[in-house]
């Protein structure tokens, strides 16, 4: 196995933090005891949870306004998987990379496959873009792609999904996620339910060449390219597209893709309750951005949101499969580090919710006590689970302290070194 951080550093570390890990284990063990919790049961649950990185999420994506580069920043995908793989071999949370293409295109996808496999790295979700246009397409998506009026725009996008579902297939991954930018910036400029016609038409050939054993993610966005009206804008859109596609088709939800104070919980316990709960892109908004890290300006929220995921798993309406990956990416941190602690926050609210009691929850939910309702949720959410993620962490091989292994491994550095530099060029995703 190729493993970019030194195995001497990380047991170094790990060594020098054995005995306060221990002691905060220990202390946490005695605490959840007292309410009936075995934490190494918890800590097991914890070795289980993984969540996917985006190829994209390793490079400075940028604002939509600029891009400001970092010296040994990856320019390609072997050097986003190297990354990815710095991630996982420091977290041990984020064994799948979810690639994105044309951007991550190669001309030998099993030779990719076991490069990735080298770095102890499989594949998530492949996505496709069709929001952009690229050297040598026919058709230009400028007026939209599998919703455009242009035929010819419809059958490209239809094509290069099918593309994706194909470098999929070789990659070993079994979800395809398409998220489109087609949308209007202007009243009038396009037919609300004709527009909607022509995407579900152009998706249902997209379906109809999926694999049995694949799902299609549909993921929708409020705004953003288009600023007046997006083809599937919100939740109630996906739902209604995937219900017309097939089972195939699940709903993705991107948590930055709502407007503000939106109650995205609910969303999903809703998706769930119908069978169509197919994953989540973790992040983070504040007010318009939709790539902020996760839970950096709301970890409540995202605790409600795994909250409803640990209901739904153990009261599973039909099939409980969500896909869990990070989507973010912005222009003020190293995108290593910020995937370390994103990585963890959501880790740390997924070991929260499953700390609740859920039999004192649903007691109190039946006689109305709304405020030991509350409560039962409030008690799990106070909790500081970071010596279960450590311990977890540790005992997969990963380490203690992320950040400071990071930093002291000097990866980019050592990076900016051997790496030729990225070019400016405007911000996008
Ligand atoms: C854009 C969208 C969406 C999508 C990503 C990759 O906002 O989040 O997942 O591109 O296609 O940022
Ligand atoms: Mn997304
Ligand atoms: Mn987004």
């Amino acid at each position: 196995m190729n493993r970019p951080i030194s195995a001497e550093l990380i047991e170094e570390h790990n060594a020098a933090h054995a005995d306060i890990l221990a002691e905060d284990y220990d202390a946490l063990a005695r605490k959840l005891a007292r309410s009936g919790v075995d934490i190494d049961a918890i800590k097991d649950r914890v070795a289980g949870f993984t969540v996917a990185v985006p190829s994209w999420g390793a490079g400075r994506g940028g604002t939509r306004f600029a891009k400001f580069p970092i010296p040994g920043e990856p320019t390609n995908i072997h050097e986003k998987l190297e990354d990815c793989s710095v991630i996982n071999q420091l977290s041990r949370l984020t064994p799948r990379v979810s690639p994105h293409f044309p951007w991550d295109k190669v001309s030998d996808y099993q030779a990719l496959r076991d490069e990735a496999a080298a770095l102890g790295l499989g594949w998530d979700a492949v996505n496709s873009n069709t929001f952009q246009d690229q050297v040598g397409l026919a058709h230009s998506y400028a007026n939209g792609s599998l919703a455009a009026q242009d035929a010819g725009a419809r059958a490209q996008a239809v094509e290069h999904n099918i593309e994706c579902i194909e470098i999929g297939r070789q990659l070993g991954s079994s979800d395809l996620t398409v998220w489109v930018g087609d949308g209007t910036n202007f009243p009038g400029q396009q037919d609300f339910t004709r527009s909607l016609d022509r995407y579900l038409e152009a998706a249902s050939q997209i379906y109809a060449a999926l694999p049995d054993d694949w799902r299609m993610l549909l993921e929708h966005k409020m705004f953003e390219p288009a600023f007046y009206s997006t083809v599937i804008s919100d939740w109630g859109s996906s739902f209604l597209a995937a219900q017309e596609l097939g089972p195939k088709a699940k709903c993705l939800v991107d948590l930055g893709h709502h407007a503000p104070n939106v109650n995205i919980e609910q969303i999903v316990a809703r998706l769930h309750r119908f069978g169509k709960l197919g994953g989540f892109h973790f992040n983070d908004s504040k007010y318009g951005d939709d790539d902020l890290d996760s839970g950096s300006i709301n970890p409540h929220q995202l605790f409600l949101v795994f909250n409803e995921l640990a209901e739904a798993e153990a009261n599973p309406r039909g099939e409980f499969r969500p896909s869990y990956m990070i989507d973010q990416s912005h222009n003020v941190t190293d995108p290593i580090e910020s995937m370390l602690s994103s990585a963890e926050t959501i880790a740390q609210c997924f070991v929260k919710a499953s700390l609740v009691d859920r039999v004192s929850l649903h007691d109190a939910q039946e006689r109305n006590d709304t405020m030991m309702a509350f409560q039962a949720l409030r008690r799990a959410y106070n909790i500081d689970v970071a010596p279960i993620l450590a311990r977890a962490r540790v005992e997969a091989g990963g380490v203690y302290d992320m950040l400071a292994v990071y930093r002291q491994s000097r990866y980019r550095d050592r990076k900016a070194q051997e790496r030729k530099p990225v070019g400016l060029g405007a911000g996008i995703v």
